[in-house]
C-alpha cells in the first residue's frame, strides 16, 4: 500500500514533557515518524507519497473554527508577550463553572481550547499540524480515487483533539477530518476503530450524535488511565448516533488474548454496520515495551491485528496515532499494515 509522508512533521518538536513530576523529553517526537518511514522502505512496504495541500475548510467543517485559529496564531501572542519555549496553559476550565465565555488573554484562552500541558505550541507547530491534516486527507483522496488502502503517516497524531479543545499530543483530528471528508464526497457509513492505547475521546465527540460515522475504541480503562474522562463501556452515542459508539476499555496488564477478544468483538460490530470505509485510528502503544502505557501486545500481535483487520475486506484507511517505544516503533507499525497486506 502507499503511505503518505509530510516533512513538515518536523516542525512540530517539542522537545519537554511533564512526566511523573518531572520534566523529561517529549515522548512524540520527530524521530517516531521518521523511524516509521525508514520501516517502510527496509521492507518495501510501497511507495511513499508526499501530502498534498487542502483548504483549511476540511479541518474547520469538524473543529471550531476559534480554536482552529487559535493554534494558528498563538505563539506569536506568546513571542509578543516576550516568553520563550512552547505555549502552554497554567490553569484550566473546570466543570461547573458558571461562565462558559472564551476568555481575552492568551493565559485564558490556552486554559480553555488546552486540556493538558504536554501539547505545547511551537514558533513552528502550526506547519506540522496543518500538514498532518493534510496527509491524512491525501490518504482519504488515494482511496476515493480507487486504492484500496493507504496508510497516512500522521504526525503530530490527532485522536484526542475535540472539536473545541486539543491535547494528549493531538492539535486537529486528522482521522476525523478525513472520516468527514470521506462522508462528503459520498460515504453513507464510515467506521472508525480506533486501536491506540488511549481512548480516542477527540473523535467519539465529534461523532457521538452521528449514525453514518460508527466509532468503535479498544483502550486502557479511563478509570485509571489518560484521558481519564471518556471512554467508559456505556458510552453507547446519543439522539440519532445511539448503538454507533462502542466502547471496550481493558485493564492494565492486558495481552493479546484479552486485547483480540475485544477486537473480535469490534470486528464483528462493523461488519455488521457495513461500512463503505474503515478509518483505523492506529496507535502501537499498546506495545509491552511502550514506555507511558501497561497492556502486552508483542512484535508478532501485531501482525496478527493487521490480518484481523483485513478479513473485513473494507476499502481501508490508516491513520498513525501514538506509539512512543521508539526501537520497535517502525517494525510494529509496518507489522499492522503487513499483516493487512499479507492477509
Ligand atoms: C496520541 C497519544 O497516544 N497520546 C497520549 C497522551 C498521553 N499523555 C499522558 C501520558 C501520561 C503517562 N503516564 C504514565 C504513567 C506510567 N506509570
Ligand atoms: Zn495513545
Amino acid at each position: 500500500m502507499k503511505t503518505i509522508f509530510n516533512n513538515l512533521h518536523q516542525c512540530h518538536d517539542s522537545s519537554m514533557e511533564l512526566f511523573e513530576g518531572s520534566i523529561v523529553p517529549a515522548f512524540e517526537k520527530p524521530q517516531r515518524a521518521e523511524l516509521i518511514r525508514q520501516r517502510i522502505n527496509e521492507v518495501h512496504l510501497g511507495p511513499i507519497v508526499n501530502a498534498s495541500e487542502f483548504p483549511l475548510r476540511f479541518a474547520t467543517a469538524v473543529h471550531d473554527l476559534r480554536m482552529v485559529a487559535f493554534i494558528e496564531n498563538a505563539y506569536t501572542e506568546w513571542e509578543q508577550l516576550g516568553r520563550t519555549g512552547g505555549a502552554i496553559p497554567y490553569s484550566f476550565l473546570a466543570r461547573g463553572c458558571c461562565c462558559n465565555a472564551v476568555p481575552v488573554s492568551l493565559d485564558g484562552r490556552l486554559a480553555y481550547y488546552t486540556f493538558d500541558v504536554a501539547t505545547p505550541v511551537t514558533r513552528t507547530s502550526w506547519q506540522a499540524v496543518k500538514g498532518s491534516v493534510d496527509t491524512a486527507l491525501t490518504a482519504a483522496k488515494l482511496l476515493h480515487d480507487g486504492e484500496r488502502a493507504a496508510f497516512a503517516l500522521c504526525r503530530p497524531p490527532g485522536h484526542h483533539a475535540g472539536t473545541d479543545y486539543y491535547g494528549g499530543y493531538c492539535f486537529l483530528n486528522n482521522a476525523a477530518i478525513a472520516v468527514n471528508a470521506i462522508v462528503e464526497e459520498g460515504s453513507q457509513r464510515v467506521a472508525v476503530l480506533d486501536i491506540d492505547y488511549h481512548h480516542g475521546n477527540g473523535t467519539q465527540e465529534i461523532f457521538y450524535r452521528r449514525d453514518d460515522v460508527l466509532f468503535v475504541s479498544i483502550h486502557a480503562d479511563p478509570t485509571h488511565e489518560f484521558p481519564f474522562f471518556s471512554g467508559h463501556a456505556d458510552e453507547a452515542g446519543a439522539s440519532d448516533g445511539e448503538g454507533f459508539n462502542l466502547n471496550f476499555p481493558l485493564p492494565a496488564g492486558t495481552g493479546w488474548k484479552v486485547w483480540s477478544e475485544a477486537l473480535g468483538n469490534a470486528l464483528s460490530r462493523i461488519a455488521a454496520y457495513g461500512p463503505d470505509v474503515l478509518v483505523v485510528s492506529l496507535g502501537v502503544d499498546t506495545y509491552h515495551g511502550d514506555p507511558i502505557s501497561h497492556f502486552l501486545l508483542g512484535q508478532e500481535d501485531f501482525i496478527r491485528l493487521g490480518k484481523r483487520i483485513a478479513s473485513l475486506q473494507r476499502p481501508t484507511l490508516f491513520v498513525m496515532e501514538g506509539g512512543y517505544a521508539v526501537d520497535e516503533l517502525g517494525i510494529n507499525v509496518v507489522n499492522v499494515l503487513t499483516g493487512y497486506e499479507g492477509a
